[in-house]
């Protein structure tokens, strides 16, 4: 069988905006995320608002490929007597050293977090940073050193100062660009020597459904998200930039959000209609890794009579600074039909599906890795991969077979990728190592952990960790480099 490669980071990832908390502790400002309620079985996810001239408070759901539309005047904001899941989230602000024990216990070589953006700007257009908060993630990663753990970390992960988005209407304004290259300056000269690996914009590519969240645009619109996508690649490239400058033997990556489209049947219009929705993520990557815009994609702009505007060295620059190495999460695989080209997520007949009706595909990382290896030739990192499931404490226990026959098969279909196809894969973080709150919904019942943590939906809890079968498990595939996987 295979054999992953001595220097295989091995680990676990996790975001700010929904592990860390301590959201108003250390002077730090509100992001996109503190402003979203908790989910439930009988409650969905919502953002809040508050009208600056009545003081009127109010809740609007969020839903994928919609505009924000909040009622003349209203913000998005904190309102008194909510729950909001990020503002204490699973406590890492005041748990990190317990849990960096954990993470060395199974042995991780890697451990993926995020920086969250408001912490370090609280507002995002300072000048100066906030020194508390630069102090919190020092203290991380000499945490991490000591266990000789490598963080992975990425810059914005859907934490983006709220005043961003409220006041400069987020990503589609230009003068984000300059806003981002001085917090990544001030990320690179500050853990120079602690941090080496960086993933700049978690699933960039989410733009299309989430454009709040991802960007601050509240428009679901195509010229705004066109426009936001360009100043997020200019900010990109500048960021290579700076870091060549400041310590090149750093690296900077891409995070994008990947899925394989299947057509539904060998029609060819199936087929075609797969080829299409691919390109919606993968138009990210040919960018910000490949290093120009690809003629799809200004055929289409054109068609739309979409029109970027640019500066005079833009193109330049994202030709010049491409990103080093992809990080991307996946899943789960999609079906599509040109019977039926609006209806996202079809029945995939020889798949399950989790809870949560995500398909579980065990082929899903090999067909994956080939697909992006292929088109790029550059080291690949899986940064996310994990089933959502709820568990059951038995005398103290969570007996997870399922989530370990999930990561099994993933590490299989990794494995046959550098094997059998030769693909250059850095490494492997699972999602939510240990259980966070749910991106999508808000809720806590949606656990990815091979630790478990003591907390219900609505923030109640000890907030105690306990391991879960899986963590025993993962704790044998590190320790046997990936060769013993029962
Ligand atoms: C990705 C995000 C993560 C994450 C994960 C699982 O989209 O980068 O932040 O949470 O998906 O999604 P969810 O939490 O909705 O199950």
């Amino acid at each position: 069988m295979a054999h992953f490669p001595e220097t295989f980071l091995w680990g676990g990832a996790t975001a700010a905006n929904q592990y860390e908390g301590g959201a108003l502790e250390g002077g730090k400002g509100l992001s996109v995320c503190d402003v979203l309620t908790g989910g439930s079985l009988t409650r969905k996810r919502q953002m809040t608002w508050i009208d600056t001239e009545t003081g009127k408070t109010g809740y609007m759901d969020l839903r994928p490929r919609h505009s924000v539309e909040l009622p003349e005047h209203a913000v998005p904001a904190v309102i008194a007597g909510e729950y909001y899941p990020s503002h204490k989230a699973v406590d890492f602000y005041h748990r990190y050293k317990e849990d960096i024990a954990l993470a060395a216990e199974m042995g991780f070589r890697a451990f993926r977090m995020s920086i969250n953006w408001a912490r370090i700007f609280p507002h995002g257009d300072e000048e100066q940073p906030n020194e508390e908060g630069l102090q919190f993630y020092d203290n991380v990663f000499d945490e991490l050193q000591k266990y000789g753990i490598e963080p992975l970390v990425t810059m914005s992960h859907y934490e983006m100062p709220l005043d961003l988005a409220i006041r400069y209407g987020g990503w589609k304004n230009r003068k984000l660009i300059g806003f981002f290259e001085n917090y990544a300056s001030v990320l690179f000269t500050r853990y120079k020597g602690k941090v080496k690996y960086w993933l700049t914009f978690n699933e960039i590519d989410n733009i299309n459904g989430f454009p709040f969240i991802c960007a601050g645009v509240k428009e679901y619109d195509a010229q705004a998200i066109a426009q936001a996508a360009h100043n997020l690649f200019v900010a990109s490239a500048r960021t290579v930039k700076r870091k060549n400058e400041i310590a090149p033997d750093m690296m900077v990556g891409q995070m994008l959000a990947y899925m394989p489209v299947y057509g539904c049947t060998c029609d060819p219009k199936d087929q075609l209609l797969a080829m299409e929705k691919e390109r919606d993520a993968l138009f990210f990557s040919d960018v910000q890794v490949g290093g120009e815009y690809p003629r799809y994609k200004l055929k289409e702009y054109e068609r739309k009579g979409i029109v970027l505007e640019m500066e005079p060295d833009d193109l330049e620059l994202i030709r010049s600074y491409p990103c080093e190495y992809i990080g991307f999460s996946c899943y789960k695989s999609m079906c599509v039909s040109a019977q039926q080209p609006e209806a996202r997520n079809l029945k995939n007949p020889y798949l399950k599906v989790s809870e949560w009706n995500w398909t579980i595909d065990p082929d899903c990382l090999r067909i994956t890795l080939n697909e992006l290896y292929d088109r790029y030739h550059k080291p690949l990192w899986i940064v996310e991969n994990g089933l959502g499931a709820e568990d059951r404490i038995e005398d103290g226990k969570i007996h997870d077979s399922y989530r370990i026959d999930y990561l099994r098969d993933s590490v299989k279909s990794i494995k046959e990728a550098i094997e059998l196809d030769g693909v250059e894969v850095m490494g492997l973080t699972v999602w939510g190592w240990i259980d966070i709150i749910s991106a999508g919904t808000g809720e806590m019942r949606k656990r990815y952990g091979l630790v478990y943590v003591d907390m219900d939906d609505e923030g109640n809890g000890t907030l105690k960790r306990i391991r879960k079968d899986s963590f025993w498990w993962y704790q044998k595939v590190i320790r046997t480099n990936g060769e013993d996987l029962e």
